[in-house]
C-alpha cells in the first residue's frame, strides 16, 4: 500500500495532526510525519513534495495556519493529490488560513478540509488510496455503518426522551 505523508508547519499544528494519524492508525494505513514550513524550511518542504511519489507516498497531508501556504507549496511541487488543513491560530478564528489553503490558482489543486479538520483530511486519503484498494475500501465501509450505527443509537435515546414527555 502507498503511504500518506503529513507535513505540519510547525509543531504548534499537532493536536490537529494527532486527529488524522489516530484515523490513518484506525484504517492501517501507513503514514509519516514531518514538520516543514513554507516559509521557515522552504527547501525541505520542496525536496519533500517533489521526491514524494518516488519515495512511495500516494496522498499528502499538509496542516498550517496563519498565512498557510503549506499545502499550496508542496502542491506546486508535486502532481500528487494534496489533501489541505486550515489550522485555527489566535487571530480570526481560522479564516485566515483557510482562505490561503483553498484559493488556489487553477492547475494546482489542494483539496481543503474544515478548519482543523484532521480526520476528515486521513478520511480523503483512505478514499483516494481504495480506489485501488478493495480491502481498504471495506474498511471504510465497515466504518461508515459502525458510525451511522452510533447516530441511529443516539437517535433511539433522544427520541425516548421526548415521546415520555
Ligand atoms: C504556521 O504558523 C504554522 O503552521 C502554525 O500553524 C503557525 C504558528 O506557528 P508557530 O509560531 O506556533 O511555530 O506556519
Amino acid at each position: 500500500m502507498k503511504k500518506i505523508g503529513i507535513v505540519m508547519g510547525s509543531d504548534s499544528d499537532l493536536p490537529v495532526i494527532k486527529k488524522a494519524t489516530d484515523m490513518l492508525e484506525t484504517l492501517e494505513i501507513p503514514f509519516e510525519v514531518h514538520v516543514y514550513s513554507a516559509h521557515r524550511t522552504p527547501a525541505e518542504a520542496r525536496d519533500f513534495a517533489v521526491s514524494a511519489r518516488k519515495n512511495g507516498f500516494g496522498a499528502i497531508i499538509a496542516a498550517a495556519g496563519m498565512a498557510a501556504h503549506l499545502a499550496g507549496a508542496i502542491a506546486a511541487n508535486t502532481t500528487l493529490p494534496v489533501i489541505g488543513i486550515p489550522c485555527k491560530s489566535a487571530n480570526f478564528d481560522g479564516m485566515d488560513a483557510l482562505l490561503s489553503t483553498v484559493q488556489m490558482p487553477t492547475g494546482i489543486p489542494v483539496a481543503t478540509v474544515a478548519v482543523n479538520g484532521g480526520a476528515n483530511a486521513a478520511l480523503l486519503c483512505a478514499e483516494i488510496l481504495a480506489v485501488e484498494d478493495a480491502d481498504l475500501a471495506g474498511r471504510l465501509d465497515e466504518k461508515r455503518a459502525a458510525d451511522a450505527a452510533k447516530v441511529l443509537e443516539k437517535d433511539k435515546v433522544i427520541a425516548a426522551e421526548y415521546a415520555s414527555r
